[in-house]
């Protein structure tokens, strides 16, 4: 049985990609601050899938925190085929009206988090020949107003994510951009497809469908959003 991490894994895109994974037999491992949450999740998974479940309390913006969740999950399942990169915040505000503090939370946790990330597990990952999926954002590419400490984020954890391509060759790495999503991103989820949302879902399905393609097929990066 193959073995993906999952960090963000407690709500939103990242809990609905774990219970895609879990429908599709991957004994997972995930990490997110509400272990509340996942211990519920992975009870849900494990029954209903048979699958076997390791979750851990994870904040990708301390280097301990990680460091000792990818050591928990090295010694349980004793390799990982696939890193799903997903834990990110909003940040929202003119550039020159951030705060440091701010700036430095959004860049700890959706760049530093997933250059960290990426890092701990990659021996493994280049062993099992695995994949990297990073969530990022179809606005990777772009320049926003009154989201410029988000966006800068955004783009470092894409250069992290070809980067890291390009030095291990050996290791197949998806950079997913979604559009808007309807979680807690914006708050509550509730939003409506007809107000330009995909649903979480829709991350996860792709993502399956993009780890079932030929092993000789690297999709680098896919940038999808709903039609409306
Ligand atoms: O948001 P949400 P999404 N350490 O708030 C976790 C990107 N994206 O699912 O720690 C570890 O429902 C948090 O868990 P907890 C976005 O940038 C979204 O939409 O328990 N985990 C929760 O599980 C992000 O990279 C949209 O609070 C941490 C999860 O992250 C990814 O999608 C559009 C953490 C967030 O769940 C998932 O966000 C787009 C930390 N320090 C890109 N901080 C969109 N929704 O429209 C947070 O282009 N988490």
């Amino acid at each position: 049985m193959k073995v993906a991490v999952v960090t963000g894994a407690s709500k939103g895109i990242g809990r609905a990609i774990a219970e895609a994974l879990a429908r599709e037999g991957y004994n997972l491992a995930l990490g997110a601050r509400s272990v509340d949450l996942l211990e519920e999740l992975s009870k849900e998974l494990e029954e209903k899938h048979g699958v076997k479940v390791l979750y851990r309390y994870l904040d990708v913006s301390s280097p301990q925190s990680l460091k000792e969740f990818a050591e928990a999950v090295l010694e349980e399942f004793g390799g990982v085929d696939l890193l799903v990169a997903n834990a990110g915040i909003p940040m929202g505000g003119r550039l020159d009206e951030v705060s440091e503090e701010d700036m430095e939370r959004v860049f700890q946790v959706n760049a530093l988090g997933v250059w960290r990330t990426i890092k701990l597990f990659l021996p493994s990952l280049k062993e099992r020949r695995g994949t990297v999926a990073v969530v990022t954002s179809y606005i990777s590419t772009m320049i926003l107003a009154n989201a410029g400490a988000y966006v800068a984020s955004k783009w470092a954890a894409r250069a992290f994510t070809k980067t890291f391509q390009m030095e291990n060759p050996e290791v197949k790495f998806i950079e997913l951009r979604p559009g808007m999503v309807d979680t807690y991103f914006y708050g509550r989820p509730g939003r409506k497809i007809e107000e330009g949302f995909m649903k979480p879902e829709d991350v996860a399905e792709l993502l399956v469908a993009l780890l079932k393609l030929p092993k000789h097929v690297l999709v680098e990066e896919v940038l999808f959003r709903s039609i409306y």
